[in-house]
């Protein structure tokens, strides 16, 4: 229910290695999510000791968005590593780009997550009137999941609508962006991804506890 992203450049003062932070966090979340910032900061050793640290699935959030050949090298890349999933844009389409990233994923066994919509305001802009063909997308190469907004919940019921319960959804927005624990999950998502409301927050384990919390209690109300 609910997956961390450990990226936010967390404050200097303060800062906790990785393995501590995830040892506190570890017992109230579902998985990882790193991306560019851990990349450029840790580099693969960094990965390598998470993926030591947890046993928890690690999503890496390269936003992947190139030909297909360079999509699936980074892929097998991430698979030697241990890593879970990847996730991709939508917008590269299948021909040359997503057809080939989807073979990797189904020979590595690397989960394709890919981006259907964003939580931030210019994603209506252009993203979200595309949402219905990226879904179509996502289907055809049996994505195991999509991004959709915790802040736009109507996306997200949208989305759980024309893929039914084939796919996890993954919906970040929770917190600083504005959109409280639990709300993605009550309209279909499975995750809610957390990043800055738990990294920079003075107890990261408590924290994460206390959303945990507030998602239980919201999603019972919601289910009735
Ligand atoms: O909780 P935050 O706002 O500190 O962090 C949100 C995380 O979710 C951060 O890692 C972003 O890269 C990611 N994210 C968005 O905030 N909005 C999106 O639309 C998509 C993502 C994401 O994870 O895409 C895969």
């Amino acid at each position: 229910m609910l997956v961390v992203a450990l990226d936010p450049p967390v404050r200097e003062k303060g800062r906790r290695k990785t393995s501590l932070l995830v040892e506190e966090l570890d017992k109230y979340v579902s998985g990882y999510k790193i991306g560019l910032p851990f990349l450029i900061k840790h580099g693969r050793r960094g990965i390598r000791e998470l993926r030591k640290s947890t046993e928890k699935p690690i999503i890496v959030d390269l936003k992947l968005a190139d030909i297909g050949d360079v999509m699936a090298e980074v892929l097998r890349h991430l698979a030697r590593l241990g890593v879970d999933a990847v996730i991709a844009h939508a917008f590269t389409g299948y021909t040359g780009a997503l057809e080939d990233l989807s073979k990797a994923s189904m020979a590595t066994g690397v989960g394709l997550i890919i981006v259907v919509s964003m939580s931030h305001r210019g994603s209506e802009e252009y993203i979200d009137r595309h949402v219905d063909e990226f879904l179509e997308l996502a289907a055809r190469i049996r994505a195991k999941g999509v991004v959709a907004p915790a802040t736009r919940p109507r996306v997200i019921r949208h989305v759980r609508e024309v893929l039914g319960d084939t796919v996890e959804i993954y919906s970040p927005g929770i917190g600083i962006q504005g959109a409280e624990p639990g709300s993605a999950l009550c309209a279909g998502a499975n995750y809610e991804i957390v990043g800055r409301l738990i990294t920079r927050s003075g107890n990261p384990g408590e924290t994460a506890r206390a959303i945990r919390e507030m998602q239980l209690e919201r999603w019972l109300k919601c289910r009735g």
